[in-house]
């Protein structure tokens, strides 16, 4: 056993292992001070919120609070392991800022009411606008933070009772693409591949992904490769000095928004070597002729000038993925989130193509989700598809969807592509929507352009609920506010990046009159009289088993089949991976392992789409180019970014994440370790440009964009010159102070960045826009709040390294190491 500083030493001890080996375990655990293990009352089971990795944990418990919590090491995604977020997150789950009771706006200002006062608000204004305006002028935006259970019953409001298109997640911002790009390469969302793949990769290679920062868990997998007997190669495709290019074989750093300049490069590079795998691409993809036309254009020569990356790296890049016989990749924010996302994700599905590098341990895609439930806002269909993958342009899908239902075909809307989020922000600008319900996320700080979406939100016309644990930024401009329970305080089940599927129970009450969200959607139909076609209410179940066996229900025979999944088989031991069902009883741990895809036309989840207009393809379009049961290739163009630097903005912006926070940090932000680590927003900028300005460490910066101002003090880091970072995560509001503001609107990325998405999968494009950027004041030598054990390390000597201190101290074990048994 060993006291870590889990805030200096986010990953913690190595565990070396060899290819093919099983992952040895360790089992994290904080407690909080003055609480040891003999005092805990009960540990009951989850897994971790605060980001993708579905990580197994119990929580702690003690005369009815949260204490701490430690990782579960017969888990198949962490053996043990928890991040630092999860670590210390959990207190805000007791934080005096939550929300105890409903609100509603009365003479401006929001004051205290009861449930039964706030529902018939909720409930009296749709269907008010539903009778003078119709389906259309009521939207939903919800989240990736919900369970499973809550967003289909949502899903199953939106599409099926009430009927309207305008359903959306912020997973919009977040995965969108990588659902984008598995439909069109596979027809049907869902990994390919699995975590165990790093247990057998020999290279692996992140695109634009910071895993070491945002899935810390599964970076310390690799870190765990990378220490022990024959370890993995790895690429890294980042412009900045990421913890991940720090450990990297090849290092390419390109400008940002060139991405598919590079990934052609690269794969002109395997293909032109011939280091392909010819019986696959026969037997299991139709669309390589196409490609390889393509690819001509696209010599490395041309990529090390558009990209300014030395060709010589490019080469050794090609040459690594080339040679792989089990390659691993990784795909995010970098390529997500830039202007042509689905184009650069399909082009490492493509590598995988080419090489026949799917299905095979070591061999896999992840393209990655970032929230915890993400992948079930899509499975489920509150994002805009339809439940279970079912193809909203396909007759017979929508038939099957009504059938599940006991409705009406006509009922569900699919007369066209599901509205996604911005457009809807749109129709609110425009006042087509006119009531907008918010669940589990803060569009006031992760949207694009910031003072747009303010005067949007705050518009009197509009009728905003906002569902939520805090006041947030959002929850300040609502008409009605709902207090909701959350993770540790209401039952529910999630699934990960790697479809593993796991419960997570209640744990503790939640504060004053919060209700699990799922309870607050089921009341909403019931005063809304949602009923079927047989007058029975629409939403049959009440609670979270109920709601999941009414899912199973309806994926039955679908690609994400839960049907052999059941809560008692998720007690205890570990999570199940999807398709989970007669077939596979124990689940599955690799898709297309027999190089069968889900793409016949009357199966497949979607058609695709051109990925330069966005159009979708129509059915005959579809079935030209062959896909029974074939993975298809689909070749990119390079488009070069929207907003390039100019004279007046000649730095790139690019924004993102840090490890010590989550997004809008209401609930790390109340976390004190976390908060300490990252108080504050920062500038990176290279060493390059610093000098060449004269500014250093802790200079006060404001970044400029023709949509707003930030001010920041200046990181001096390893990014690539040209480009400067912001992290997100910094709303216009102080969180742990008692709701007070911190100052005007001057810290929060979004006021810098633009709107605009990539034509596909409708991602907006936080990692693209043109700044410019001047000094307020110098530092006089003090640094600027950024924590330095991460992306965002100095380069200046001076700086004092970021420690948690024994505040932050959490423990190790090693069951697996002789004597270390628990
Ligand atoms: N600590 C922490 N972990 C999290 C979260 C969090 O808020 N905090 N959020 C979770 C969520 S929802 C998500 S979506 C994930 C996101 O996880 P990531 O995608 O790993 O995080 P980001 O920091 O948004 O972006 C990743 C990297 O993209 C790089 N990048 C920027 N522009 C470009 C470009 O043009 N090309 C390339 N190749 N790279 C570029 C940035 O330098 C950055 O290092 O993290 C999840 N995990
Ligand atoms: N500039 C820039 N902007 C970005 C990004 C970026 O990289 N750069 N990344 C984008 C990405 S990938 C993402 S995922 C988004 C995230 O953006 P948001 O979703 O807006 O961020 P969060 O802070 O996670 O907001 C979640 C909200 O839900 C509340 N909440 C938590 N648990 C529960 C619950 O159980 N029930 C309910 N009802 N509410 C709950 C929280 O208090 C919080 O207010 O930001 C996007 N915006
Ligand atoms: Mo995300």
């Amino acid at each position: 056993m060993v006291s870590t500083d889990r805030i200096g030493n986010p990953w913690g001890s190595r565990t070396p292992y060899a290819s093919g080996e099983v992952w040895p375990t360790r089992v994290d655990s904080f407690l909080t001070d003055g609480v040891t293990e003999a005092d805990v009352d009960r540990w009951v089971q989850s897994a971790t919120i605060l980001h993708s990795n579905g990580d197994g944990l119990d929580i702690a418990v003690k005369d009815g609070r949260m204490v701490g919590v430690r990782g579960r090491a017969v888990d198949r995604v962490n053996r043990g392991r928890l991040g630092a977020k999860d670590l210390f997150g959990w207190q805000a789950n007791h934080s005096t800022e939550r929300l105890t009771t409903p609100l509603i706006r009365r003479r401006g200002k929001l004051v205290e009411t009861d449930w039964d006062t706030a529902m018939e608000a909720v409930a009296g204004r749709t269907k008010q606008l539903l009778d003078e305006r119709g389906p259309s002028s009521v939207g939903f935006y919800t989240t990736g933070q919900l369970f499973l259970e809550e967003y289909y019953t949502l899903a199953l409001i939106g599409h099926g009772g009430i009927g309207t298109n305008h359903m959306d997640g912020n997973t919009r911002l977040c995965t969108a693409t990588a659902a984008a790009a598995l439909k069109q390469s596979f027809a049907c969302d869902g990994q390919p591949g699995s975590y165990t793949d790093i247990d057998h990769a020999d290279v692996i290679a992140l695109y634009g992904h910071n895993m070491a920062e945002t899935q810390t868990v599964l970076w310390m997998r690799i870190l765990d490769r990378l220490a022990g007997p024959n370890p993995p190669s790895v690429i890294c495709v980042d412009p900045r000095q990421t913890p991940v290019a720090r450990a990297s074989t090849v290092h390419l750093a390109p400008r940002p928004g060139t991405n598919v300049m590079l990934m052609n490069a690269l794969l002109h590079e395997v293909v032109r070597n011939g280091w392909i795998d010819r019986d696959y691409l026969a037997a299991h993809v139709a669309g390589f002729d196409e490609l390889q036309n393509q690819l001509e254009h696209y010599p490395v020569e041309r990529a090390a000038e558009v990209c300014d990356v030395p060709v010589a790296d490019l080469r050794a890049a090609a040459r690594l993925l080339g040679s792989a016989e089990r390659l691993l990749s990784t795909v995010l924010q970098g390529f997500y989130q830039s202007h042509q996302a689905t184009s650069a994700a399909v082009q490492v599905n493509n590598i995988h193509l080419v090489r026949g590098m799917l299905g095979k341990p070591g061999c896999g895609v992840l393209q990655m989700n970032g929230q915890p439930t993400a992948q079930n806002t899509r499975e489920c269909g509150a994002d805009g598809d339809l439940p279970a993958f079912r193809n909203w342009a396909n007759d017979s899908h929508i038939e099957d969807l009504a059938r599940v239902w006991n409705i009406d075909p006509m009922r569900i809307p699919h007369y066209t592509a599901p509205t996604h989020l911005m457009q809807m922000m749109r129709y609110a600008e425009d006042g087509s929507i006119r009531f907008l319900y918010v669940s589990g996320t803060n569009p006031a700080v992760s949207l694009p352009e910031l003072d747009r979406i303010r005067k949007i939100l705050a518009q009197k016309r509009l009728f905003l609920v906002v569902q939520d644990i805090f006041l947030s930024e959002t929850a300040q401009l609502a008409d009605v506010v709902l207090p909701a329970a959350t993770w540790g305080e209401k039952t529910g089940t999630f699934t990960n990046v790697d479809r593993t599927v796991h419960l997570s129970e209640k744990a503790v009450e939640p504060p004053g009159q919060a209700r699990p969200d799922l309870d607050i959607f089921v009341d909403y139909a019931h005063r809304l009289g949602l009923k079927d076609k047989d007058g029975a209410p629409l939403v049959k179940w009440s609670s979270p088993e109920e709601a999941f066996e009414g899912w199973k229900r309806c994926t039955a025979g679908r690609p994400c089949d839960y049907t052999g999944i059941t809560y008692d088989k998720l007690r205890g031991g570990s999570g199940i991976q999807w398709p989970c069902n007669d077939d596979h009883p124990e689940g599955t741990e690799r898709l297309y392992a027999d190089g069968r895809f889900w793409s016949s036309p009357d199966y497949c989840e979607s058609y695709g789409k051109d990925m330069v207009t966005g159009a979708p393809l129509e059915p005959t379009e579809y079935q030209a180019m062959n896909p029974y049961g074939k993975a298809v290739i689909k070749a990119g163009e390079y488009l070069p970014p929207h907003e390039a630097v100019t004279d007046e903005y000649p730095y790139f912006l690019t924004t993102g994440r840090t490890l010590y926070h989550f997004h809008t940090r209401t609930k790390t932000g109340r976390a004190p370790q976390l908060q300490k680590a990252a108080p504050e927003v920062w500038v990176e900028m290279s060493e390059t440009d610093a000098v060449w300005h004269g500014w250093t460490e802790g200079d006060l910066l404001r970044i400029s964009t023709p949509r707003g101002r930030v001010e920041a003090r200046l990181r001096v880091s390893g990014i690539r010159p040209g480009v400067v970072f912001l992290p997100f995560h910094y709303g216009y509001w102080d969180t742990g102070s008692g709701h007070k503001p911190h100052g005007g609107h001057g810290r929060a990325a979004n006021e810098l960045t633009l709107t605009d998405w990539d034509p596909a999968s409708k991602q907006p494009l936080f990692k693209g826009g043109a700044a410019r950027l001047e000094r307020i004041r110098t530092g006089d030598g003090a640094s600027s709040p950024a924590p330095t054990t991460t992306a965002s390390k100095p380069v200046a000597a001076r700086v004092p390294d970021t420690v948690g201190g024994p505040d932050a101290t959490a423990v190790e074990e090693f069951p697996d190491r002789l004597g270390g048994a628990r």
